[in-house]
């Protein structure tokens, strides 16, 4: 099974869009699903909003709406009609039995948007178990389900009846499969991070198309996809990231986030979240000159709390200000979120100041101490340069001090190595006073 569902011979499918209306009432709120829709090959003939206190549990909407559905679809000739919303299993198969066309939930939208964009076996595996773990409550007369899984594209083809027979069993049974295949990028994930375990680790992370590859190929020297559309990168990149004042940094760019990510997607991308999950850092790229700074910056919080990467130490970067022409709204964003870096990753403004703040970052996560090693102790002079970075050093005819920089998750092992080795280890302050309170 493919997670490809580009099918050359098929032309993209028309829909129409529904969704629940935001505070404002206007259509605009249906804005990010056309983006959704064009990242998934749909045109868009038709919108309908609905302001509704509860969804039904049999329909979502109420009877009077789903006519008017109905009727928009039979006007516009959509093929299918795109959900803004979650809807259940019993939900989408009687409103598409209404409708007379497919009912296709935000969820199943993007991670047939996933499937598309795929491309290392990894991510393959990932989506295709998010699809089949969103299919098995829907397995119940949802032929429609399997045809498009299988590769009709987004409710494009006829049914397959005889696909009825694709049951439970075997659907589980190729989840089992999937996991087990998955468990060994994630040893290998895991192997790798530990194996840098001594490099500081930065993450890109931030709602899908805010500029992280862009801002990672910038910074990196790398030569990522980065375009204008929802989910170009689905996979993680690492590389080194050449700081001033910081030894040994490596940068990740990884997949988008997007409100409301499937919960399945976000359980299945585990290991490529990984990355941000451990890193040291985690640079949150926010599109300053989008239309929903606000929403989508909170949707982030909610996936990095998702993924348990809540207690990262998180620095706000807002990124396409050569795009804002109203600086009083820039300065709104910056009242709002005051230790935020303003750059654009297009001109190269403010990545100088982006560095810096990183390396500060580092920098006031380290101590610096001053050992004291006696002449002939030429094998713990060595020793203590491996615990942390030399700053300086200086001897007498009976002793070496030396100043180390220890990053604060290395300090307990310095402090039990000098006192096992009987060395005099004392806080420091380093003259340029940049690093260290010394107390
Ligand atoms: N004007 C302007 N455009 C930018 C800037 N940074 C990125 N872009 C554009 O924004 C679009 C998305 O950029 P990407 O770097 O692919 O965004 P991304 O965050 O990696 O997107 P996903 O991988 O989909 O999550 C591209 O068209 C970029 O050229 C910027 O600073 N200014
Ligand atoms: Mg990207």
């Amino acid at each position: 099974m493919k997670g490809e569902l580009h099918d050359a011979e098929v032309r993209p499918p028309v829909a129409v869009l529904f969704g629940r209306a935001g505070r404002t009432g206007g259509e605009d709120v249906l804005d990010e699903l056309a983006g959704l829709a064009e990242a998934a090959d749909v045109g868009v003939a038709g919108r309908l909003v609905q302001s509704l206190q509860r969804p039904l549990s049999a329909t979502y909407i109420g009877s009077g709406k789903v006519e008017e559905l109905r009727d928009l679809v039979k006007a516009c000739h959509a093929e299918l009609v795109l959900a803004d919303v979650d809807l259940s299993p019993a939900q989408a198969r009687n409103l598409t039995k209404a409708v007379g066309v497919r009912v296709v939930d935000r969820s199943e939208l993007i991670m047939d948007i996933f499937a598309r964009r795929a491309r290392t076996a990894q991510a393959k595996l990932q989506v295709e178990l998010a699809q089949l773990k969103y299919m098995l409550p829907r397995l119940r007369g949802q032929w429609v389900h399997l045809d498009r899984y299988r590769g009709g594209g987004v409710g494009t083809r006829g049914p397959g009846e005889k696909q009825l027979e694709t049951d439970r069993r075997l659907v589980n049974k190729r989840i089992g499969d999937l996991q087990a295949r998955l468990e060994v990028y994630e040893r290998r994930t895991q192997l790798n991070l530990a194996g840098r375990s001594s490099a500081r680790k930065v993450a890109l992370a931030g709602y899908t198309n805010t500029g992280k590859s862009t801002l990672f190929n910038r910074l990196t020297g790398a030569d990522r996809l980065a375009v204008n559309r929802l989910f170009a990168t689905l996979d993680t990149r690492t590389r080194k990231w050449p700081v001033p004042g910081c030894e040994e940094l490596i940068l990740s760019d990884t997949v988008g986030f997007v409100a409301s990510l499937p919960h399945h997607l976000v359980a299945s991308f585990h290991a490529t979240l990984e990355e941000v999950v451990e890193a040291d850092l985690v640079l949150h790229i926010v599109d300053a000159s989008g239309p929903h700074v606000r929403e989508s910056m909170e949707a982030v919080m909610t996936t990095l709390k998702d993924i348990g990467a809540a207690d990262i130490e998180t620095l706000c970067v807002f990124n396409k200000v050569d795009l804002i022409a109203d600086t009083m709204e820039l300065q709104a964003l910056l009242n709002a979120h005051p230790g935020a870096v303003v750059i654009s990753a297009r001109t190269g403004q403010g990545l100088e100041d982006l560095s810096s703040r990183v390396a500060a970052f580092f920098v006031s996560q380290t101590q610096v101490f001053q050992i004291t090693i006696p002449i002939e102790r030429g094998r713990a002079l060595a020793l203590a340069g491996e615990l942390g970075e030399l700053i300086s050093s200086d001897a007498d005819t009976q002793c070496v001090r030396v100043c180390l920089r220890v990053e604060e998750s290395r300090i307990a092992r310095l402090k039990a190595w000098a006192a096992s080795e009987g060395l005099l280890l004392e806080p420091a302050r380093i003259e340029d006073g940049a690093a260290n309170s010394g107390d």
